[in-house]
Formats: structure tokens, C-alpha cells, sequence
């Protein structure tokens, strides 16, 4: 091969890497991206996160308190006025016992699989709150999720709760409230959000490490 062609060949292996690179890299997001994906104060909507259809009702938008007294937070956590707005599964009729509703994040694929820490705020007041769950669900594993952190805890008020999350590719969490054995099982949620790093304070739920 002489020097001219044995340029071109080196053009072409270097062209070639580059092409792949922009199709592979193209949907990759960095971290500061992935924040902003995620995040939702839900006082303008659902952001990015959509309801699932593998379930049995949705989560509700709402302002101010839940039509049933003795469950549900009176205002959202964000603004703490009828200006803002939360989700809440409605646990009224029709609802049955272990109903779901589950709220997909959109899918979250960063360059480089390190640490980040989700965190959401919740209000689980009742006398029949049933279970509130956060999930993760990684896409190469097509019929396998993993349960992160599931709440234990019932009182009226807003608790924060945070779940350190190592992917091993792209992924979705899945925010997923269960009816409980009455109607005053008003589970609500707002203000979730991802940063980059391990979440500092193990102060509530556990943290497991996903197994890839
Ligand atoms: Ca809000
Ligand atoms: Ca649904």
C-alpha cells in the first residue's frame, strides 16, 4: 500500500469511528441533562413522565386538598398554596384492594453509569394508605423490575425520601402507588428530581445497590 493509500485508510477507519460515535453518543444525555429531564414540580403538568398503561387507573393532577377528608395533604409541597399541583391516586370507588398506578420518568441514559440520587417528596395520610413504592426498571431486563424503596411510613404531613441509583445502562424509574383496604388511601407525591453523585442523607428508605 503506498502512502497516499495508506491515508485514505486511516481517513476511513477515523470517519468511520466518528459516524458511529454520533449515531451511539447522539443518545446518551449528561448528567446536568438528565436533572432537567427528570425534574417536576408538577404544578405545570406531568414534564416528562407519562402514566402507564400496564396498570389498573392513573395518578390525578390536582390543586389544594383531595375531594376525601381524613387523607390526602391539604396543598402541594412545591408552592404549599392551591396554586400548585401534586399527583395523588384518588383511592375512592371504583378503586379495589391492590390497584395500581404507576408514573414512568422518561428513559434516562447518561454517558458514563455513575451513582445519582433520585428524590421525591410524598404524603401518605390515611387510615387505609396501602403501599408507595419507587421502582427501577432497566431496559435490558424486559420483564424484570426492582423495587428501591418502599414507604412504611403513615402521617399528615410531607416527608422527602431518596434512593441512590448505580445503572448499568439506560433506565426508568417508575413511581408506583397501591390502593390500600378503604377510600381513605389518598397517596400523594411532588417534586422529584435526580442529581448527579450518591444521595448524602440515608436518612429514609434504603439504598441497595441494583445488581446489573
Ligand atoms: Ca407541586
Ligand atoms: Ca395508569
Amino acid at each position: 500500500m503506498d502512502k497516499r493509500n495508506q491515508l485514505f485508510a486511516y481517513l476511513h477507519i477515523f470517519a468511520s469511528i466518528l459516524t458511529s460515535c454520533l449515531v451511539a453518543c447522539a443518545a446518551h444525555s449528561s448528567i446536568n441533562e438528565v436533572e432537567s429531564q427528570v425534574k417536576c414540580t408538577f404544578d405545570a403538568g406531568l414534564c416528562s413522565w407519562h402514566q402507564s398503561v400496564n396498570d389498573n387507573f392513573d395518578w390525578t393532577l390536582i390543586s389544594g386538598e383531595t375531594p376525601t377528608t381524613n387523607t390526602g395533604p391539604s396543598n402541594d409541597h412545591t408552592l404549599g398554596t392551591a396554586a400548585g399541583k401534586y399527583i395523588f391516586i384518588e383511592t375512592s370507588a371504583p378503586r379495589k384492594l391492590n390497584e395500581r398506578a404507576a408514573l414512568m420518568s422518561p428513559l434516562i441514559d447518561t454517558w458514563n453509569h455513575n451513582y445519582m440520587c433520585f428524590s421525591m417528596w410524598y404524603f401518605a395520610y390515611g387510615s387505609n394508605i396501602g403501599d408507595l413504592r419507587i421502582i427501577l426498571k432497566q431496559s435490558k431486563f424486559v420483564n424484570k423490575t426492582e423495587t428501591l424503596w418502599i414507604n412504611s411510613f403513615q402521617g399528615s404531613l410531607w416527608k422527602q425520601t431518596t434512593v441512590s441509583i448505580l445503572p448499568t445502562g439506560p433506565f426508568q424509574i417508575i413511581i408506583e402507588g397501591t390502593v390500600g383496604s378503604g377510600y381513605l388511601g389518598d397517596i400523594a407525591v411532588d417534586d422529584v428530581a435526580v442529581t448527579g453523585g450518591k444521595c448524602s442523607n440515608g436518612t429514609s428508605g434504603t439504598n441497595p445497590s441494583p445488581v446489573g
